[in-house]
């Protein structure tokens, strides 16, 4: 059962939560830091209850402090949300200790995958192909020297416990491995508290496609196609779209199918993403996310599905509300980030909105905490919204997101919008002929 569900985030994605309560007719309480108190979530939400000071070590991350708020509010379900505990696996076991329903998969597939090392071996004993590289850990620079001989350089030196770009070093030949090693080791150590490393062939110049799953946490699970995500900037993602402009009917069901069985073998609960590097025609599984992402309205528009709603439905116990036959993609969508960010130095300018306005139309959602006189406090991540736009096709959608961007008004700070109208300009990005390089070498240019 869950009767009321305290909403563990701030901003865009805990009003997006807040709508999924009370379209469900759920009781939601919103939490929020004193840096927060004027949050349009907070404004939203049935009650609200503040768990500290604006550091969010102090406050979004504090797991006494969230369970002492369920406990006051008698909240008996935590939506995570994205980033802060969504993938912390002793945050969900202390609320499974507490007999309070954490709104995503067990904490033992959050610790599972939390271990790249251990998330490979899994997913390549359930018939995800892998990048190829150390079958484990390696103990030193020997061994990893070793390996890169079998597999040939350039090879990657990544961290077990990284993920996201976190804790990667690269080694370009022998000569260069005992450095890479000792440096990602004692990086590792800094950042995680463990230096477990692994071994990965370098992949040149991939695509970054993830494959949306969904399990009922009972041997039952779905794919919901692709979403590609090769747009970066320094490990963070600015453009989304799905379908990808590579991948065709065939090999979306061919992946999806593999990504759902491999899921359902492990009786995975809830919204999951499996990531792959795409390269010449093939997959490799670089690593899972055990939570809803930022981007997963796209998936939302082409497949008319409410993952936030199927997300509640499942941590209540109730059977997924869709099966594969049923789920058939429609159309293109794509979204962008906006951050409270000058362009092109990427600075973060947090400050007060003097104007805000929102692109309408069909086939256009945004979603936003913001609105005109709101403070951006200057403790959080820049992230202030998102457009997310779908019509028939490609082209079409990029005509609409075009639209929608000239709609968009976002007065009082510097934003990220001017380079999505640039980025509409660029005959690759028209093309869909791009990878995971593209971003960064256009910009090198700006
Ligand atoms: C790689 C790779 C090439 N080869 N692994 C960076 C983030 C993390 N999730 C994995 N990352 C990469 N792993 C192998 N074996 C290149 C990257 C990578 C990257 C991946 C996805 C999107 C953008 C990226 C930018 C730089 C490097």
């Amino acid at each position: 059962m869950v009767s009321k569900i305290l909403i563990a985030n701030r901003g865009e994605i805990a009003l997006r939560i807040v709508r999924a309560c009370k379209e469900l007719g759920i009781p939601c309480v919103a939490v929020h830091s004193t840096a927060d108190d004027n949050a349009m979530h907070v404004r939203m939400a049935d009650e609200a209850i503040c768990i500290g000071p604006p550091q969010s070590a102090t406050s979004y991350l504090s797991i006494p402090a969230i369970i002492s708020a369920c406990n006051v509010t008698k909240a008996d379900a935590v939506h995570p949300g994205y980033g802060f505990l969504s993938e912390n696996a002793d945050f969900a076991q202390v609320l499974e200790d507490h007999d309070i329903t954490f709104i995503g998969p067990r904490s033992e597939h959050i610790n599972l995958m939390g271990d790249k090392i251990a998330a490979k071996q899994t997913m390549a004993s359930l018939g995800i192909d892998c990048v190829p590289g150390s079958d484990g850990p390696v103990a030193d620079a020997s061994q990893a020297a070793k390996i890169a001989g079998d597999i040939g350089y350039p090879v990657l030196i990544k961290a077990a416990a990284g993920g996201g770009g976190r804790g990667i070093k690269i080694a370009r030949s022998a000569g260069e491995i005992d450095q890479a090693f000792a440096t990602a080791a004692a990086e590792a150590m800094v950042a995680f508290g463990d230096d477990a490393l692994y071994v990965e062939k370098y992949l040149q110049r991939p695509r970054h496609i993830e494959i949306q799953v969904f399990g009922d946490g009972a041997g039952k699970a779905v794919h919901l196609g692709e979403r590609d995500c090769s747009l970066q900037r320094r490990h963070q993602k600015v453009f989304e779209e799905t379908p990808s402009p590579c991948i065709n009917d065939d090999t979306r069901h061919e992946i999806g199918s593999r990504c759902a069985n491999a899921v359902a073998a492990i009786s995975y609960s809830g919204a999951g993403t499996v990531e792959f590097l795409y390269e010449d025609g093939k997959f490799y599984f670089i690593e899972m996310n055990t939570r809803l992402q930022v981007e997963h309205p796209i998936t939302e528009s082409v497949y008319g599905v409410d993952l936030v709603h199927e997300q509640i439905r499942v941590a209540a116990g109730q059977p997924m509300s869709f099966v594969q036959e049923e789920l058939c993609i429609r159309g293109h969508s794509i979204e962008v980030r906006i951050n409270a960010e000058s362009f092109p130095s990427f600075a973060a300018c947090p400050g007060t909105v003097s104007a805000f306005h929102s692109p309408g139309g069909p086939g256009v959602r945004t979603d936003s905490a913001l609105y005109s006189g709101y403070r951006i406090p200057p403790h959080y991540d820049s992230l202030i919204g998102k457009v997310i736009v779908h019509a028939s096709d490609r082209r079409a959608t990029l005509a609409k997101l075009n639209q929608a961007l000239d709609e968009l008004i976002v007065d009082g700070i510097d934003s990220t919008v001017e380079l999505f109208q640039l980025l509409l300009n660029e005959p690759d990005i028209l093309e869909g002929n791009y990878n995971i390089h593209w971003l960064e070498g256009w910009l090198s240019g700006k």
